[in-house]
């Protein structure tokens, strides 16, 4: 019986970009060191149902939200529409899953979900406990069976990318570590090259964006700068903490579809 949960004392790394110009009123009242000192007080306990975890099979996959002494956290903020935002990476990132977990009261949520290959996958669980302001926690886990090939982790020679017939263009402000900075994506009609500007609401924003490093060790906060928008431009704000290599991952969503566009960087 491998299959025990796990706690994950202070291990991720909270690294939010919540700038007062940033126009997010997600985080009203709550400042970025509120947040940072409280995920020292939560801890999260990811488990997984069977007793081995295989690709290609419902897992569901519970995660208790505790204080430092075990005692379960109660309140959530909805920050985007959810209680919890849930990514799932796969070492080499080039699997992202986006989901949100069911609240079922008592700090803990629940959802089911696939596991698409073997080898080790990162869980991120993205929360605002009611007062502490927004923090994660991750875990990894190992899915069993044989290792897909690793598919090594290259910065974009061109931040355009073809996504389900949009054309993308992420444009960085200033790519630099440590320093509040805009990202812009600029969606076209990749046929047509035409501006899209019917982009509708997704989890309340004009899009949704996860940045992780490239060893997944850091997830770093991000917020849309102008909510309201419907294209061409989708505008947010992050803070790369240091050089490195970092994967974005900007979803957003036409006709009712979401889209998810990648795109590797490399920040001097
Ligand atoms: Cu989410």
């Amino acid at each position: 019986m491998k299959k025990v949960a796990i706690s994950i004392v202070l291990t991720a790394a909270l690294l939010t970009a919540c700038g007062k110009s940033g126009g997010s009123m997600d985080h009203s009242g709550m400042t970025q060191e509120a947040g940072s000192t409280q995920a020292g007080n939560v801890q999260a306990q990811f488990k997984l149902s069977g007793d081995k975890t295989m690709p290609k099979q419902d897992t569901t996959i519970t995660i208790k939200i505790q204080d430092k002494d075990g005692k379960s956290i109660d309140k959530f903020d909805t920050v985007h529409e959810q209680q919890m935002h849930f990514i799932i990476v796969s070492k080499d990132l080039s699997f992202f899953n986006h989901i949100h977990p069911d609240y079922k009261g008592k700090g803990e949520f629940t959802v089911t979900t696939q596991f698409p290959t073997a080898g080790d996958f990162k869980m991120f669980a993205d929360i605002t406990p009611t007062g502490m302001g927004a923090m994660n926690k991750s875990q990894w886990i190992t899915v069993q069976g044989d290792l897909p090939v690793q598919k090594p982790i290259e910065p974009d020679a061109s931040l355009t990318k073809v996504v389900d017939g949009k054309e993308v263009t992420l444009s960085i402000d200033h790519l630099m570590a440590g320093m509040e900075l805009n990202l812009n994506f600029n969606i076209k009609d990749a046929q047509t090259k035409k501006p899209v500007t019917d982009l509708q609401p997704y989890l309340g924003a004009v899009g949704h964006v996860v940045i992780l490093t490239q060893d997944a060790e850091n997830y770093l906060h991000v917020h849309p700068t102008d909510e309201k928008a419907s294209g061409p431009d989708a505008k947010f704000m992050t803070t790369f903490p240091h050089s490195g290599v970092y994967k974005i991952w900007g979803q957003f969503q036409q006709n009712g579809k979401v889209f998810t566009v990648p795109f590797v960087v490399k920040v001097p």
